[in-house]
């Protein structure tokens, strides 16, 4: 991209090049803990808000009108496009697969993904939401990383150890194989199609990445994760965030993607993971959701601790250390975006 005069904050905070403030959003700023999210979903389920562009872009921008948020995430879910690759998935309301794929003959049916024909909806969406929204903001499109996907497709739904996941990678290493690698074709192609159709950067949600050691994480998962980087980085030139979920003892693994922005959650001290990651390394993170509970004055004194622990990184994308609490007041939101903002405000120029 020659033309960085007319990136967004957000866009280069990504790339390491000098920015107005440190650019802020939110994980799951589309969601419940918003009243107007929780009205909408009055008259709408979960699933039927996901697959209506007009219904999805509106919920996306849901955020965007109540604060002066740097970027937009899509409103979608990363089971969405399981649907489209054969495998039904119903929201109650974590994901519950009917049928959990548990061998190499189910790991045979899946479908590779061809989005435009299974997610055109995700893609109206974001061609919406691109043009509604003003150009000094950015749009994030998203899609769950292969093995986080692979944890629902053969636990069923939700787990706090995903021991069936685990249980096939051991038993079943070939037919797992061939399934985390339909899933990263698949989810590269997906990401290639958010880009094109308006999405500022795209990023992968590796969520349960934290159940496994970092030899197993580099025996099953970097191989993949590997080659979807590559694949996507080959048709786009959108940056990349990998936010590897609990991944504090990945890092040193995680360092080989090329990719954009790494997230971090919010175990992980900003300059360390920046210490394992290196300096040109552009991190997002990592405040801990439970922070927005605290009185006002604690939490400016969590926001500005991030800042600090950010100072020496190449660049920074403030966010949340995972995705924000149903029960968080939106007022402590506005404050954590004015802050971040007037407190890095010329910091970079
Ligand atoms: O009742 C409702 O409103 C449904 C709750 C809900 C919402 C609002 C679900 C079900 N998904 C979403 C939206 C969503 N999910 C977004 C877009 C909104 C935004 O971020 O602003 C995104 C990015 C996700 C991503 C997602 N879904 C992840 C990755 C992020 C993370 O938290 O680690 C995961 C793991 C899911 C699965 C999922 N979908 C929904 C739930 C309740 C869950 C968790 C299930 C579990 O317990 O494992």
């Amino acid at each position: 991209m020659n033309d960085h005069a007319s990136l967004t904050v957000f866009e280069r905070a990504c790339r390491g090049l000098p920015r107005a403030h440190t650019p802020i959003w939110v994980m799951r700023q589309a969601g419940r803990y918003l009243p107007e999210y929780r009205a909408l979903r009055e008259e709408v389920d979960f699933l039927t808000a996901t697959k209506t562009p007009e219904i999805a872009a509106r919920i996306t921008l849901q955020p965007m009108e109540r604060f002066p948020l740097d970027a937009a995430i899509l409103f979608s879910d990363i089971m969405t496009p399981l649907e489209a690759m054969g495998v039904p998935v119903e929201f109650a309301p974590g994901p519950v697969i009917q049928e959990p794929v548990r061998s190499a003959v189910q790991v045979a049916r899946i479908r590779e993904l061809v989005p435009e024909e299974g997610m055109p909806f995700v893609l109206d969406t974001i061609r919406i939401v691109r043009s509604e929204l003003s150009a000094d903001r950015a749009v994030i499109g998203f899609t769950g990383a292969p093995f986080t996907l692979f944890c629902y497709l053969v636990e069923g739904g939700g787990s706090k150890e995903f021991m069936w996941a685990r249980r096939f990678l051991r038993e079943e290493p070939e037919a797992a194989g061939a399934l985390l690698d339909v899933l990263g074709r698949s989810m590269a192609r997906y990401m290639v199609a958010q880009a094109e159709a308006g999405a500022n950067a795209v990023m992968l949600f590796d969520s349960w990445v934290g159940l496994l050691g970092p030899a197993e994480y580099r025996r099953f998962v970097l191989p993949v994760l590997k080659r979807t980087v590559a694949e996507i980085r080959a048709s786009t030139d959108r940056p990349i965030i990998y936010f590897a979920n609990g991944g504090a003892t990945l890092l040193e693994a995680v360092k080989e993607l090329e990719v954009d922005v790494y997230g971090i959650d919010w175990t992980l001290p900003l300059s360390r993971a920046g210490a394992t990651l290196g300096s040109s390394a552009v991190l997002q993170g990592n405040l801990d959701p439970a922070a927005l509970f605290a009185s006002e004055e604690d939490l400016r004194a969590s926001i500005d601790a991030v800042l600090e622990e950010a100072k020496g990184l190449a660049g920074h994308v403030f966010n949340l250390g995972h995705g924000i609490n149903r029960h968080t007041d939106p007022d402590r939101v506005a404050l954590l975006v004015d802050h971040v903002h007037e407190r890095t405000a010329g910091s970079f120029a």
